[in-house]
């Protein structure tokens, strides 16, 4: 296929590296570059995709195919692709004051504005904003918070963080550790102290015999008390979760499981950390996924949709109770030469300006959100591959089963899925399959027309999956 001219044609900037074929870029990157969680020898054999350019919910490929981007980049792209006034709020912030620290008694306009507009859009009790790169980070200083505002109650012996398995919390030894992610764990012989795992709100896959989907996430809110009760609540420092599970499957808990989440934190004076890197910034129809579950945590964790993707951003939102321990009681010594980077800082102000000026994260809540979901139970209703729609907002979880009706999985489900991604990968649609789940989280600028081109080419996706396992 020749590439477009509509693709390609602001590229004519003198010092843009010239462009190659498709061949060319691929055995170059077969050569130089090591890709994340990636089999290379494998990948290397067939070639990555190269993606060149993107446009509101589309990116284009090298060989000109444009491809409807389900998964917003990696959970990131919220307002969409191609927003010049992000790139003029980097360029400007570029030529103005590239970099200054935030050391040493220094600050700089753009990571004021942010700190103070993300007090404004964030619920009440959420006033100060400490920085960093990336969702993994953000976690990292989350538990380096923690320890230090235990520390300041005297009660240093509050050492232990209670977190989830299939949990996903990033990729540093922190991140990875607090993560339950078996094939990561593997692959990390030292890993953080002091942090141990209970079982996830997954219905389907998990259900407890004679337990309704209703007391199901009570139960496994249970659990939290049981590890509380085993540690000793004067050794455990904090519970922390992601409000839905994103990488892990767009696990979905019942409404009931937050709450007594929370009731748990509380009543052994443990605090909670809300992991929003997936849900922050309108993925649910609200700001914040907390917000959707109703609940009130101590710490909220950012990235990804803080920026739109745009530039590399992380931030740890403090509780007011959280942050007087942290402002009151000397030095915290903790930070990163980027911690607050005034170019991300910028990039991040104006797309959070984007999100509230144009009412996006409302009309996910009151308009795309609902018809995506609706789109997608509509279409996938009585599916014979389909045995789950989970999800609220634009983000939704798709169960592959091998009998719906009685939740029977596939015995090879990571397969069913793989296969599932490449349909989806040759009718140019992006969906992520996590085992046997196929997962869609667009951007929040989606119109209708785009949800109904990315239902119908998921639709044909699983279809072909359905007529490859002989099922339909
Ligand atoms: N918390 C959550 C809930 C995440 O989803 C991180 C923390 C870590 O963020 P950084 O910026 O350090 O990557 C994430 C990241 C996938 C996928 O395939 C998901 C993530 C990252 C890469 C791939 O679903 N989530």
């Amino acid at each position: 296929m020749s590439m477009t001219t509509e693709a390609f044609s602001d590229v004519h900037l003198p010092d843009y590296p010239a462009r190659r074929t498709t061949a060319e870029y691929r055995a170059l990157d077969a050569a130089h570059h090591l890709h994340p969680f990636s089999d290379m020898a494998t990948l290397n054999r067939t070639g990555s995709r190269v993606i060149v350019k993107g446009q509101g919910v589309y990116v284009w490929d090298s060989d000109g195919s444009k491809i409807i981007d389900g998964m917003a980049g990696l959970w990131c792209v919220n307002v969409g692709y191609g927003r010049k006034e992000l790139a003029d709020a980097a360029y400007r912030q570029m030529r103005e004051l590239p970099y200054y620290n935030t050391f040493f008694k220094s600050t700089h306009p753009p990571v004021i504005e942010l700190s103070a507009l993300l007090a404004e859009l964030a619920p009440a009790p959420f006033n100060h904003f400490f920085y960093c790169n990336s969702g993994s980070e953000s976690n990292d200083t989350a538990l380096r918070i923690v320890h230090r505002y235990w520390a300041t109650r005297n009660k240093p012996a509050k050492k232990f963080v209670i977190a989830r398995k299939n949990g996903y919390h990033g990729s540093t030894i922190a991140g990875g550790t607090l993560g339950g992610m078996e094939c990561m764990h593997e692959q990390m012989p030292s890993r953080m102290e002091n942090i141990v795992h209970i079982e996830q709100p997954y219905f389907f896959g998990e259900a407890e015999a004679g337990l309704t989907p209703e007391e199901f996430p009570l139960s496994r809110a249970q659990r939290l008390e049981a590890k509380i009760l085993e540690i000793g609540a004067d050794n455990v420092a904090a519970f922390i979760g992601e409000p839905f599970q994103g990488a892990g499957g767009v696990i979905f808990p019942a409404v009931t499981y937050w709450p007594e989440i929370q009731r748990i934190c509380r009543k052994y004076d443990i605090l909670l950390i809300a992991d929003e890197v997936i849900g922050g910034f309108g993925r649910t129809g609200e700001w914040f996924a907390h917000e959707h579950f109703d609940f009130e945590p101590d710490l909220i964790t950012l990235a990804k949709g803080l920026t739109s993707g745009y530039m590399p951003m992380g931030a740890v939102g403090l509780h007011d109770r959280i942050a007087r321990a942290v402002i009151e009681n000397g030095e915290f010594n903790h930070g990163l030469t980027y911690s607050g980077h005034p170019v991300a800082a910028a990039v991040a102000l104006a797309n959070l300006k984007i999100l509230r000026n144009e009412n996006i994260v409302e009309r996910v809540k009151c308009d795309t959100g609902p018809y995506f979901q609706q789109q997608l139970r509509e279409t996938f209703a009585n599916h014979p591959i389909v045995g789950e729609v989970s999800g609220v907002g634009l983000v939704a979880g798709l169960q592959l089963a091998d009998d719906p009706a009685t939740r029977k999985r596939f015995q090879n489900g990571a397969e069913v899925g793989t296969v599932c991604r490449d349909f989806c990968s040759s009718g140019n649609l992006i969906m992520r399959a996590t085992g046997d789940r196929m997962l869609l989280s667009p951007p929040l600028v989606i119109e209708r027309q785009e949800i109904d081109e990315i239902v119908s080419k998921a639709k044909a996706a699983i279809d072909a999956t359905a007529r490859q396992f002989g099922r339909l």
